[in-house]
């Protein structure tokens, strides 16, 4: 048993650290991953993350770079690039980004001159730290003014978005969310944004399996700057990438686009790399780009969008479980992969308690605010759950109901500790028979 789990994370010379990533592993295995930022990323991903890039310096870019040694690094970068620009039809991309926050610092870097204005969606909205809350660098840097949902349908209101732009005159305006149910039109962000002169800006990092999958609408090519992260509903390692305009990409720059605008254009991807090499990174990790790399190339797989279309699927049974239930759901449902509850007939504040009481049963999910919650972001009102990391399990609607059941009965009584751990033996049951990571056992 001992012998079978060294041979199953592999460490040799670490016990202590050995004994907790098989834990985590089995953690893993043994729990329903119901956070929507989460997924199983392959054991392939997995395997370049872990591999020996992880030694290699390469400040620069492919072809340019600042040490010697990188005939093989040029190679993975490209290939990162050439794959990411066939999955979304980007005309330029940049793997380097660490992760996300720091993907949307460089185009912040890259485009605005501190003290200039951020137009984002507030945190407890459905928005990002980074785009623009109080806390952040995203306010310290820059002015930040942040847009609301409308408080009756917890939808998008472009007309008050446009009236707020117009008002304030921002020099860029993000689209995008993590606690946002319904499909984003990335159009209208973006007619809003060269009506008042601004750049549109879209951080995709939740919906980017989705836009490749075909079922959420692109922000791209119209969009000027495309922020993603890549382990989400994407499905790769940890990290981020950028995508923008440019004079020399895969889309053809339309007739009739004058000197100027093409200039701008070139431009652009030129103030993107350079902010986020050397303006604020260094080396790149080429281990992540590598598996980035994996990443897309399974995206690119017919496959993916069947996982995509079914993460949706999933997600809209358990949203209509849910409600059946009794339970409140912002907006009535979702488009997307995540299913935002609100706890408020619950009590103010009971997402935490709620999603202790889920992970006692094995349903891992994390409390959140929901718009208009007058609770703080750390004891907010709502719960968000995902169908991501389910789906990659081979999940579909009928478990989505029987686990949409179990949740409904947890939250209806969240002191009974009973039927938490009477869940927790169906949920190990369940993970049992959808397994996951048995290609890293021996
Ligand atoms: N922390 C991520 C999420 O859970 O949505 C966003 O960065």
């Amino acid at each position: 048993m001992v012998y079978a789990m060294q041979k199953t994370i592999g460490l040799q010379g670490d016990a202590q650290m050995q004994a907790l990533l098989v834990r985590e592993l089995r953690r893993q295995q043994q729990t329903l991953q119901m956070i929507p930022s989460e997924n199983y990323a392959s054991a392939d991903v997995l395997r370049a993350n872990g591999s020996v890039l992880s030694n290699k310096y390469a400040e620069g870019y492919a072809g340019k770079r600042y040490y010697q040694g990188n005939e093989v690094v040029d190679e993975i970068e490209e290939v990162a690039i050439a794959r990411a620009k066939k999955l979304f039809g980007a005309q330029h991309v940049n793997v380097q980004p660490y992760s996300g926050s720091p993907a949307n610092m460089a185009v912040y870097h890259a485009l605005l001159k501190p003290g200039e204005k951020i137009l984002g969606m507030k945190l407890s909205m459905g928005g990002h730290l980074t785009h623009g809350h109080g806390v952040n660098f995203s306010s310290r840097y820059f002015k930040a003014v942040q847009y609301d949902v409308d408080e009756k349908t917890g939808l998008l209101d472009f007309e008050a978005l446009r009236k707020i732009a117009l008002k304030e005159k921002p020099q860029i305006i993000v689209s995008g969310a993590t606690a946002y149910p319904r499909m984003i039109d990335f159009k209208a962000f973006d007619e809003i944004a060269q009506e008042v002169g601004a750049y549109s800006f879209a951080d995709i990092s939740h919906i980017a399996g989705l836009v490749v999958g075909g079922v959420h609408k692109s922000p791209l090519p119209f969009t000027d700057v495309v922020m993603s992260t890549t382990h989400k509903t994407l499905r790769g390692p940890r990290g981020a990438m950028l995508m923008c305009k440019n004079e020399d990409g895969v889309v053809v720059i339309p007739e009739g686009v004058d000197e100027k605008e093409r200039f701008k254009l070139k431009d652009l991807a030129r103030k993107i790399d350079s902010a986020v090499f050397p303006g604020l990174q260094g080396g790149p990790h080429m281990q992540s780009i590598a598996a980035k790399a994996v990443a897309f190339h399974e995206a690119l797989q017919p496959e993916f969008k069947s996982y995509a279309i079914q993460v949706v699927r999933n997600a809209k049974v358990l949203a209509l479980v849910l409600m059946e239930h009794g339970i409140k759901v912002v907006t009535e449902g979702t488009d997307t992969h995540l299913v935002l509850v609100d706890l408020r007939p619950q009590g103010k504040s009971v997402g935490r308690e709620a999603a202790v009481a889920l992970e006692r049963a094995g349903i891992v999910a994390n409390a959140n605010t929901v718009p208009f919650d007058t609770a703080s972001p750390f004891m907010p009102s709502g719960l968000r759950l995902g169908t991501p990391a389910l789906t990659t399990r081979g999940m579909r609607e009928s478990e989505m109901k029987e686990i949409g059941g179990w949740i409904s009965a947890i939250l209806l009584d969240l002191k009974n500790t009973e039927l938490q751990l009477r869940v927790r033996a169906c949920v190990e049951e369940l993970c049992a028979r959808f397994p996951i990571y048995t290609e890293l056992e021996e």
